[in-house]
């Protein structure tokens, strides 16, 4: 299925491949503790196990512990390396010194993590990977963030550089797609953390050392969801990088249009912004004139998700129909299904459609009272990004590590690579499903195993509660499996050239408009739709606030 490496095999400059690397090594033990921590999540909830299963350790600690690990620790980690290598893969090896300042960033997010993982595992900052206040953790934890969102903001100066280097060298040429849209993605991250940022360091941080007494609620809230919407997208948006450029090549195909995926690109930067609030549609302190804006603005997100799904398709059936498919659908057996590099992906691909569609449900205003809080909620986010951008990222990690490393990917590691991503695709199914139906008939989020006092409607969870917990030991399984494969790819598999699969546009497309690489223009837009949603909400929010909270250490 695999196919033969030409002589334009380039590989990623070397020292760059060892920062791609080491963001690799910590993505991957997050990835097995994170994990870990949700396999007892779902034991717990299903009423059958308790903890601690031996261990010394709470329900809520476990949820933080799995949350963190995997929603801000794996997929930060694991983004940054995929975006350095796709810049040195894609415009060149960067310099000494901007891979200095990568380094500086890799160090400081992983001190940050060290410190905010040990506050966590001593049981003082049990507080969910929202951090919501008026639940209050630790100052080091806090500053463990702070240091974190530091440390990444250096890796993406160290692209944006890396970009406008390249730019100068190349007068007049449109960059190369790849790096473009890692580029994207690094100024949606600085803009969107901007927002926690800012709730951290004037409002948690001396609240949680003690210089001001309360903390406002609301205010934090509002900053964190600015940041926690743009945040989905800044996971979504590499794995789009890997739907676009390189499941084409795989597949033996062509970009659909190089311009189409830029565009999507920008709008998804744009929007990703004024919708925060959609995640605060049940809070009283918010006018329902801004909340139904950001309800709308929402919509408008969802477009470059819809253009992204039809050039994918467009992409698939040419190259289906390439390969003498017939018919409407004739040309879907001719996709190369028995490659990993292709099926786990597009398994995530599948997984966005219900996971989509549960979003849409969940910004529609008047529905999102009968989901909010509840686990219907946990349901959509385990298929977005606990699927369709997480197997994408298992997708890419199967080639990408053994390309840094020197190794291959076997046909056996191909084999079990698909192994993984069938078991993930079952085990999601049934528990995410059964997430989703569990919330529809009210049950919470976030919540212990529990039968309230005997009340009914507490009974009618446990089932989907049982299936929750087969669902996610299946997926547990496929962890294993996961951590096995790449392991091996590390550092057992056969030495040889593993491709960093990057698809061209094809042959006679149009010309992209420098208009999209004109980061001026969209700047301006992207701060006067930031300023139009939000101003008159943060001044409503700060001159009404009651006098804030003095906060909850669980
Ligand atoms: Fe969401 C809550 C709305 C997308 C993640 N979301 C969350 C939370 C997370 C999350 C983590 O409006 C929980 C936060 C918390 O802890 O409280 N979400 C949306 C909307 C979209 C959306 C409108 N979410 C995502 C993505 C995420 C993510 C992406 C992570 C990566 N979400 C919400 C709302 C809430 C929310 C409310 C708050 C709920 C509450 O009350 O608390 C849209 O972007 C979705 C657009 C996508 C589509 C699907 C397009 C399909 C494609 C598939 C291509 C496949 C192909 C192959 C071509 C419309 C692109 C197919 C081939 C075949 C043969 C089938
Ligand atoms: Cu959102």
């Amino acid at each position: 299925m695999k196919q033969k490496l030409t002589a334009s095999f380039i590989r990623v400059d070397g020292k760059d491949a060892k920062l791609a690397m080491a963001h690799m090594y910590v993505a991957f033990i997050a990835l097995l503790l994170g994990g870990l921590a949700g396999l007892l999540q779902v034991l717990v909830r299903s009423g059958e196990f308790t903890l601690p299963l031996g261990i010394k350790i709470g329900y809520y600690q476990v949820l933080t512990v799995h949350g963190i690990l995997l929603a801000l620790i794996l997929t930060t980690f694991f983004i940054m390396g995929f975006q350095i290598a796709s810049i040195s893969r894609t415009a060149g090896a960067f310099t000494n010194v901007q891979r200095k300042i990568g380094w500086t960033g890799f160090w400081l997010m992983l001190v940050g993590t060290a410190a905010a993982a040990a506050m966590v595992l001593l049981n003082k900052a049990t507080v969910l990977y929202t951090f919501y206040a008026p639940l209050k953790a630790h100052w080091i934890f806090y500053l463990g963030l702070a240091l974190v969102v530091v440390g990444s903001w250096l890796l993406c100066i160290m692209q944006i550089l890396k970009y406008y280097r390249w730019k100068k060298e190349n007068k007049g040429q449109t960059s190369p797609l790849l790096t473009y849209m890692a580029v994207v993605n690094s100024i949606l991250w600085i803009t969107c953390s901007l927002g926690v940022a800012v709730e951290v360091l004037f409002q948690l941080l001396p609240w949680s050392l003690g210089l001001v007494e309360r903390v406002d609620i609301l205010l934090s809230r509002t900053l964190f969801w600015y940041f926690g919407h743009a945040l989905v997208y800044f996971w979504l948006l590499p794995a789009y990088m890997a739907w676009y450029v390189v499941v084409p090549k795989v597949i033996g195909g062509h970009i659909f249009s190089d311009a189409l995926a830029r565009l999507s690109f920008i709008l998804f930067l744009l929007f990703s912004f004024p919708v925060g609030i959609h995640h605060q549609l049940t809070e009283p302190g918010i006018e329902g004139f801004w909340k139904f804006v950001q309800v709308v603005l929402t919509f408008f997100v969802v477009i470059p998700s819809l253009m992204t799904a039809f050039s994918l398709f467009a992409t698939f059936e040419m190259r289906g129909r390439e390969l003498g498919g017939k018919g409407v659908l004739g040309w879907f057996k001719n996709l190369p299904w028995g490659d990993a590099r292709f099926l786990v992906p597009f398994i995530g691909m599948v997984a966005f459609i219900p996971g989509g569609a549960g979003g849409i449900v969940n910004a529609s205003y008047q529905m999102n009272q009968l989901v909010h809080n509840t686990i219907w909620v946990t349901g959509h986010f385990h298929l977005t990004v606990a699927t369709a951008v997480a197997l994408t990222f298992f997708g890419v990690a199967f080639w990408l590590i053994p390309h840094l490393t020197g190794r291959t990917l076997t046909p056996k590691l191909n084999y079990l690579g698909n192994v993984s991503g069938i078991l993930w695709g079952i085990g999601m199914l049934i528990m995410s499903l059964s997430m989703h139906l569990a919330g529809l008939l009210g049950a919470p989020r976030r919540s212990e195993y529990s039968t309230y006092g005997g009340a009914e409607m507490a009974y009618d969870w446990i089932p989907y509660q049982i299936a929750q917990a087969v669902g996610g030991t299946i997926l547990f399984i496929a962890i294993l499996v996961i951590m096995y494969i790449v392991v091996q790819l590390i550092w057992f598999a056969p030495k040889g050239e593993e491709e960093f699969p990057v698809a061209t546009v094809a042959p006679g497309a149009e010309k992209t408009p420098a208009i999209l690489e004109n980061f001026k223009i969209w700047g301006v837009i992207l701060v006067a739709l930031i300023v139009f949603a939000y101003t008159m909400p943060i001044i409503d929010i700060i001159s009404n606030s009651p006098a804030g909270s003095k906060g909850f250490m669980p």
